[in-house]
């Protein structure tokens, strides 16, 4: 749904800018005198700057809530599932493989070699949830699998030859 809406935004946008192109192409030849187009330009970027202004905070305002980070910190019924995820070329490694639905896990994300993506799939190859997984490094994912069901993990970043095998997989049990 959000992702239709995206489309037909970006449709639309690059419609506009193809159309402002043309307009540009077919008038290419007429020659005017300058001072008056600038007069009139200058006018219309600062009515574009405050449209873009609006558009913009209003966008940002009305979707900034919808970030994964924030429904993850909000999920907090009941206990924090704790996992160690650890990639290594070219596996995943998991601490805990079956996790309770409705319940939020804690994914504590690291790497032993390269940076790896560590994507979160579910049945339908949906990407649910991502971080980074780092050398040295640990990267806290939350996230509260509403079904059960076998899910799936799958590198979201070229770490070499066999970064395309890079798959794992865990459970999510009803509670
Ligand atoms: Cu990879």
């Amino acid at each position: 749904m959000v992702q239709s809406i995206a489309w037909v935004i970006t449709m639309i946008a690059m419609g506009a800018i193809a159309l402002s192109f043309l307009w540009v192409a077919v008038g290419v030849g007429n020659i005017v005198e300058y001072h008056g187009v600038v007069h009139q330009a200058y006018k219309l970027r600062k009515l574009l700057f405050v449209i873009l202004l609006v558009v913009s905070g209003a966008v940002s305002a009305t979707t900034l809530g919808g970030l994964p980070y924030t429904a993850a910190q909000g999920a907090g019924f009941g206990q924090t599932q704790v996992v160690d995820a650890v990639g290594a070329r070219w596996q995943w490694e998991l601490s805990t493989d079956r996790f309770v639905a409705g319940q939020p896990v804690q994914f504590r994300v690291t790497s032993t070699d390269v940076t790896h993506g560590f994507g979160i799939y579910d049945e339908s190859m949906r990407l649910l949830a991502q971080t980074q997984a780092m050398p040295g490094y640990t990267n806290v994912l939350t996230y509260t699998f509403a079904r059960p069901g076998t899910y799936h993990l799958l590198c979201l970043e070229y770490c070499g030859v066999a970064h395309h095998g890079m798959m794992g997989e865990f459970t999510v049990v009803d509670r």
